[in-house]
């Protein structure tokens, strides 16, 4: 079957192959046809080495389709329902799941499921990025990394939810947790960074900066819901302007660079929050003063895949996408097909669009 497969750790181009084959399920695994799937800066960052990732594999892990085989114990989901895929699965029976309410946090199936080979070429094993691969016509799964949807739900809609939307918006709403009436600031206004200011807009921000590098961006941010959109020199004035120089309530940080981070910790108020969703490389440090810690009482937070339980999280923003309370559509630039993917990988490097998708 058709996929993009990254060869090795570096490589600037996948290469887009049909000698990939898919192994089979196990009891508790489904494999999916996927329909449409996202390309997400992740994507890139697996290919460079800032998100660690054995090779070659299979990437992609924003995306959605319909389950084309289940294995013997999956009673859960069944052959033809529609389904968006999970990068991070929750197993439903650690203690992440269970105790600590953390169930994005649960590594008991990711591990196993970006170690463990779905596809091969030859006798040659070959990994799926982040354990969900969706830049093939099928992957295999556990049953869990699976969330089942409405058939009338645009699957091409589903695939952003996958991560780039629920990592955004879930990051304001559930591990910023933005309060009605408070000031925001978001940096970064790809997919991740647009789907923050949605979220903070659905939880009633009054005001919203956006902050870009990008002209064409910091115009999509207004579209969106930000009330500001300010390069990063006028990050300051803003700040003036809107909160009297003491800083925003909140800082989301949607790039994944040290600056950024360290941008957003100095943008917020005594007390405010800094959430960090951006992914940077390991050996990439922040600074922080001894003193200022204690002193400015902020809030530094990371926040993986928007601190969601996807079996939740996924139907809640679909709803509010069915009432025009999230726009999905606005944020596919373009539709692609899977050997346009070298093209858009570079598109996502110069941050030029918002979501690329790509449909089998
Ligand atoms: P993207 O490339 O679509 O968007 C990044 C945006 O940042 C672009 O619009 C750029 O123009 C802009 N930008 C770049 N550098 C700067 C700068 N120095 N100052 C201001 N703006 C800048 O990426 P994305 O939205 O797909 O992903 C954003 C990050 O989120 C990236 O690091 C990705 O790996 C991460 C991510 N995190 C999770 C998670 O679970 N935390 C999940 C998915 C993606
Ligand atoms: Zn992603």
């Amino acid at each position: 079957m058709l996929a993009a497969v990254l060869r090795n750790t570096g490589d600037q181009d996948l290469d887009v192959t049909d000698t990939i084959q898919i192994n089979d399920p196990g009891p508790d695994d489904v494999i999916v046809k996927i329909t449409h799937t996202g390309v997400c800066h992740s994507d890139v960052s697996a290919m460079n080495g800032t998100i660690p990732q054995p090779a070659p594999a299979v990437l992609g892990h924003e995306g959605a389709g319909i389950i084309e085989e289940v294995g013997e114990n999956v009673t859960e989901v069944a052959v033809g329902d529609h389904v968006i895929v999970v990068w991070s699965p929750p197993c439903g029976g650690c203690k992440f799941c269970l105790d600590h309410s953390s169930p994005n946090l649960c590594m008991t199936l990711q591990f196993g499921s970006m170690m463990i080979p779905h596809f091969r070429e030859g006798d040659v094993d070959v990994h799926a990025m982040a354990g969900a691969g969706t830049f093939a016509e099928k992957t295999l799964l556990p049953k869990q990394a699976v969330v089942k949807i409405d058939p009338d739900i645009p699957l091409d809609i589903a695939s952003l939810i996958g991560c780039g939307v629920m990592t955004g918006a879930g990051a304001a709403l559930n591990t910023a947790k933005v309060t009605p009436g408070s000031s925001v600031i978001v940096y970064g206004a790809g997919g991740v960074g647009i789907a923050a200011i949605q979220g903070a807009r659905i939880a009633g921000a009054a005001e919203i900066v956006a902050v870009d590098l990008n002209d064409d961006k910091l115009d999509d941010a207004r579209r969106f819901g930000a009330t500001h959109a300010v390069k990063p020199e006028d990050v300051d004035g803003a700040k003036l302007e809107i909160t009297g120089g003491d800083g925003f309530d909140y800082a989301l940080e949607c790039i994944g660079r040290p600056q950024t981070m360290r941008a957003s910790y100095d943008a917020i108020r005594r007390g405010g929050t800094a959430c960090i969703v951006g992914v940077g490389r390991a050996e990439e440090m922040v600074e922080f003063s001894a003193f200022e810690l204690f002193f400015m009482e902020k809030t530094l937070v990371g926040s993986y895949y928007g601190g969601t339980d996807v079996r939740s999280d996924f139907h809640k923003l679909l709803r509010l996408y069915k009432q025009g309370k999230l726009d999905l559509e606005g944020m596919i630039t373009r539709r692609i097909k899977i050997d346009e993917i070298n093209p858009a990988l570079e598109a996502v490097r110069k941050g030029e669009v918002i979501r690329q998708v790509i449909e089998f």
